[in-house]
């Protein structure tokens, strides 16, 4: 096409009296258009290629250099934007712009992740996640960068390259991925008594959440909230689930891990589309400086909760992520989180190890993003004005007007940016500091074990056991039997039963505690705890039981009496549910009526962990197609084994039979429940809304792990 057709034909940008309509062209970066795309420029038809071909060189080039760095750690990772609204003022407690209007709605950009794996690594494994917040408040920035853990492996920043250099694939082989069961990992930590808080909670089904949208969130330091009379307090932040806080299976997780290694990212992002916003409350713990001593827990111990039996929880707004990104590199992959970035009516606490996050984050993203300017960014821009004298650096996107490059100045009215004494700008909170300069630290930090006795001892049965299966599978792992024997040897400190019920697999001595006296950070100290359990710390019955979202699962083969299963269907959709009708084959199966049915997935290309709970419609000729098909039956025994939900309509309930046990429907009676969270229904007895409300009430506990024969039910 001529310059002067192109120019004919567009209809989109205007320069002077030339449009151009830039969707139609293919162009080179230059804005030079591409005659096509699919032939390099040669001498002859078969060459050679000449390396006067500009447009092939452009794009390769710019192909060879289209990955940057992955996150050092956090590299794989899933965000959404959305808001923040606030309850009501808080300006008793902070001058922050953001937390004073109830009225204004914050925009906010939140990366989840988790943190050992690298980019590509599966969403599943068992790992601490990263919540971290951007809020684009009038102010600037302020980001909240927290884990779905309140606490943390170790107390100094010092530490963290060893723990994470501990905790990646060992440099030798590259081996585990995004995995803690190896030596390095078990060697570091029995090393270090500080982490076993942390390990509690990694070994526990916090760690293998059911979805980013089910998790909760923890600033996990203590910052402070600073009034506009210069007052502040200490504040430990919290993030609540809307949907409450659900976790997978651990065999679930694993198998999720190779089935659909994307599988949060994928929940996420399927949500916000159908327009399921996720939604949490943020939370304060507030605390005033003068009242700390009397917790007796270190606020500036990362590796300590404050747990909400002592210091509720004030809820002061929501956040909704509403809005997925438009482009994954562009927003989730170069946004650049820093715990630096405070506003007004914010401060840090001396927490050493935020003390050095506050140093590492802008230090990391240098490298990562490549320069100085990476707060440029789209994704990383205030909303609000910026005003400074920062020039040049790499890739600069402002064009810096005038002649000015410094301040004070007489040129550039360089002294409009100064502020007025203390009233405004962001104001340091005064602080005492200690004048002696040592590379020590507070004995106050030495209790090592009495938070994860607190923490142990809240759990429900089902969860110490978990606790006790994953501290098995990880150390199993560990070729070292030494590095075994400390690890439980440690464990035997938090609690002995804990201790011996772990070690009892591992081929190694009875647990000892006095073995760890006298060894590198150990200190033979553990406090008192004000609590001898809190329930908070349980993640059992905490929260109201919200079912939305959920997806269920409805097994049908040729034959499916679909007049009974409609209904359901419909009702449970109703109240938030997906239901995705599981087939033999894609296309149509044939009802028992002679009509037909879509199927959604197959027996081929899904399984049971990738729902929450199992629908099993009546009509003889499905059933029994269903019973003779291998994959049918270990669908339903997979979910049956993982406590899930199941319904099971007349005829529906024969392949409950292959469970192995009896699982009859009484007779004269409308619901049978043979064991927990097994419900088998006769439709014809059934009144209106029965079957769905009795489904429903199944679905509520998330999880029955009370069930009968739940380990002699083979999978
Ligand atoms: Fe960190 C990333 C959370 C301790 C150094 N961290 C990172 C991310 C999260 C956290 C959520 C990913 C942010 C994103 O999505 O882009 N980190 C935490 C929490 C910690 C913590 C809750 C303890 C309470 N981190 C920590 C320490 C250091 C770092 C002690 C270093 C001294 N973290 C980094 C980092 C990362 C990072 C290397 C990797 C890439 C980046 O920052 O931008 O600087």
């Amino acid at each position: 096409m001529s310059t002067a057709r192109r120019k004919a034909s567009d209809k989109n940008i205007s320069i002077g009296n030339a449009k151009y309509e830039s969707i139609s062209l293919l162009t080179t970066q230059q804005g030079v258009q591409i005659p096509e795309n699919h032939n390099s420029l040669k001498a002859g038809p078969r060459g050679p290629t000449l390396m006067e071909d500009f447009i092939l060189r452009e794009k390769l080039s710019h192909f060879d250099h289209e990955r940057i760095p992955e996150r050092v750690v956090h590299a794989r990772g899933a965000s959404a934007h959305g808001f923040f609204k606030l309850y009501k003022p808080l300006s008793l407690y902070t001058s922050a712009d953001f937390l004073q209007d109830p009225a204004i709605e914050t925009p906010v950009f939140v990366r989840f992740s988790t943190a050992i794996g690298s980019r590509g690594s599966a969403d599943t494994v068992r790992d601490v996640r990263g919540f971290a917040v951007k809020f684009y408040t009038a102010q600037g920035n302020y980001d909240l960068v927290g884990n779905n853990m309140p606490v943390y492996f170790i107390q100094d920043a010092i530490k963290f390259p060893d723990l994470v250099h501990a905790l990646k694939p060992e440099p030798h082989q590259e081996l585990p991925q995004a995995s803690s069961a190896h030596d390095t990992f078990w060697d570091f930590v029995s090393l270090m008594p500080e982490s076993t808080h942390m390990l509690m909670w990694l070994m526990s089904d916090r760690a293998i959440p059911r979805s980013y949208r089910m998790m909760e969130g923890f600033g996990v330091h203590t910052f402070r909230l600073v009034n506009s009379h210069g007052q502040s307090c200490c504040v430990k932040f919290h993030w609540k689930p809307r949907l409450g806080l659900h976790s997978m299976a651990w065999d679930e997780a694993q198998k999720i891990a190779g089935q659909d290694p994307d599988f949060h990212r994928r929940d996420l992002w399927d949500a916000i589309e159908k327009g399921h916003f996720p939604e949490w409350e943020l939370g304060v713990q507030l605390i005033e400086e003068s009242k700390e001593a009397e917790l007796g827990i270190d606020l500036l111990d990362a590796t300590k909760l404050i747990p909400e039996e002592m210091v509720p929880i004030l809820p002061i707004g929501r956040m909704v992520l509403n809005r997925n990104p438009a482009n994954f590199f562009a927003e989730s992959e170069q946004v650049a989180f820093n715990p630096g970035n405070l506003v007004p009516g914010i401060d840090f606490s001396n927490d050493p190890l935020l003390q050095g996050r506050l140093f590492s984050y802008t230090d990391s993203q240098l490298s990562r993003l490549g320069g100085p300017n990476a707060q440029g960014l789209p994704i990383n821009r205030p909303i609000c004005p910026v005003h400074h004298f920062q020039r040049g650096g790499s890739h600069q996107y402002t064009s810096h007007k005038g002649r000015v490059s410094y301040e004070p100045n007489t040129l550039s009215a360089g002294t409009e940016f100064r502020v007025d004494g203390s009233a405004q700008g962001f104001q340091s909170s005064p602080d005492a500091v200690a004048p002696i300069k040592k590379r020590h630290q507070s004995p106050s930090f030495d209790d090592h074990f009495s938070q994860a006795t607190l923490f142990w001892n809240s759990q429900s049965q089902v969860e110490k056991d978990h606790i006790v299966a994953a501290f098995r599978f990880d150390l199993s792992n560990v070729e070292t039997t030494e590095i075994r024997q400390r690890m439980v040897d440690n464990l035997a400190h938090v609690d002995m039963k804990l201790a011996t019920r772990v070690g009892a697999q591992l081929g190694i001595h009875i647990p000892d505690p006095s073995a760890a006296a006298g060894r590198l950070g150990f200190r033979d100290y553990k406090k008192k705890s004000l609590l001898d359990e809190a329930p908070s710390l349980s993640m059992v019955g905490r929260y109201k039981p919200d079912i939305r979202t959920r997806k269920v699962a409805v097994l049908a083969a040729d034959g499916v009496d679909l007049t009974s299963v409609k209904r359901v269907i419909l009702e449970l959709t109703a109240v938030g549910l997906t239901c995705q009708v599981i087939g033999p084959h894609l296309g149509h199966i044939r009802t028992a009526s002679g009509r037909t049915l879509a199927v959604d997935l197959t027996f081929s290309n899904t399984s049971s962990v990738m729902f929450d709970a199992v629908l099993l419609p009546g009509g003889l000729g499905s059933a029994e197609q269903l019973c003779g098909l291998g994959k049918a039956v270990h669908f339903a025994l997979e979910a049956y084994k993982h406590g899930k939900p199941i319904c099971a309509i007349n005829e529906g309930a024969h392949l409950l039979s292959t469970l192995g046990f009896s699982m009859c429907p009484q007779k004269d009676s409308a619901l049978t429940v043979p064991t927990p969270g097994v419900v088998i229904v006769d439709s014809l007895k059934a009144i209106d809304g029965q079957i769905s409300q009795a489904f429903i009430a199944a679905m509520l506990p998330y999880r029955h792990w009370d069930r009968v024969n739940l380990d002699s039910v083979a999978v």
